[in-house]
């Protein structure tokens, strides 16, 4: 069936030294997620940390994308705990998790996404077995190797605890949040520090050398680039909101420049 296709086809794609390109969708309405879905774009990653996704949003989300075959991931809230678990028993494809810190931090993440020996996931994929189409006995053998737990690298503290977040059972790759890392290396002042910028080049190496997917958001076509080019395979580009409102500028621009 579609559903485990997609879901058994995301993570070698991932892991493939290819480029897999995401955005954020922020906005909550499942027409903009089929709009997008029917897109280049490889998969959807819904924001619930800091867009407007709720559980009913992304149970929605996932039905639609679903439909065109289009992974869906979700990125939690900071300290999400049970929400976790709950986006893989909705059908998303994987978690990005923020503010993994520490060790400790990974581990939790691993134990809401992962089951048993590995992690601690509770057993009740409600809709992801329906989407995955696969019995409940072969969705337990395999949710492991078919969901993703993805760490987000975004602080000075998680930078110094990098190939030990790496090297944690069930985590399945990082997610560098650049301006999150930024604002800590540089004490809030900016969003740009080139120590940030440095920092990025050594994660995304550092994780593909541990051989876990680099993940990476990326503001503009040309960092999407920049970060491939460092080894990133797994690149968010840009989010919802900016591709309509720099669409709209350029067709408006377009004219008003063709009528002065
Ligand atoms: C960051 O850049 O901090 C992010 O979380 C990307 O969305
Ligand atoms: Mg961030």
């Amino acid at each position: 069936m579609a559903g485990a296709e997609v879901l058994a086809g995301f993570r070698p794609a991932l892991g493939a030294g290819g480029l897999h390109l995401s955005t954020f969708v922020q906005i909550p309405d499942p027409n903009l997620i089929e709009t997008l879905a029917r897109s280049p774009l490889d998969s959807l990653l819904l924001d619930m940390q800091h867009g407007m996704q709720d559980e009913a949003s992304v149970q929605a989300s996932v039905a639609a994308a679903a439909m065109i075959g289009k992974p869906v991931l979700v990125r939690v809230p900071v300290d999400a705990g049970g929400l976790t678990s709950r986006m893989l028993d909705f059908g998303a494809a994987g978690v990005v998790c923020p503010m993994v810190n520490s060790v400790g931090d990974a581990r939790r993440l691993v134990d809401y996404v992962k089951f048993p020996p590995t992690g601690r996931r509770s057993w009740g994929p409600r809709r992801a077995i329906p989407f995955s189409g696969l019995s409940a006995a072969d969705y337990l053998r395999q949710a492991d190797g078919l969901t993703l737990a993805l760490a987000m690298i975004e602080t000075r503290e998680a930078l110094a605890a990098l190939d030990d977040i790496l090297a944690v059972p069930g985590i399945d790759g990082i997610f560098v949040g650049p301006m999150d890392l930024s604002v800590s290396l540089s004490a809030g002042a900016t969003f740009d520090s080139p120590d940030a910028a440095a920092a990025i080049a050594a994660a995304g190496a550092r994780a593909r050398a541990a051989g876990k997917v680099a993940g990476i958001f990326a503001l503009t076509p040309q960092l999407a680039l920049d970060y491939h080019r460092q080894g990133y395979g797994f690149v968010a580009l840009m989010q919802d909101a900016m591709f309509l409102s720099q669409a709209a500028t350029a067709a408006c621009t377009a004219v008003r420049g063709a009528v002065a």
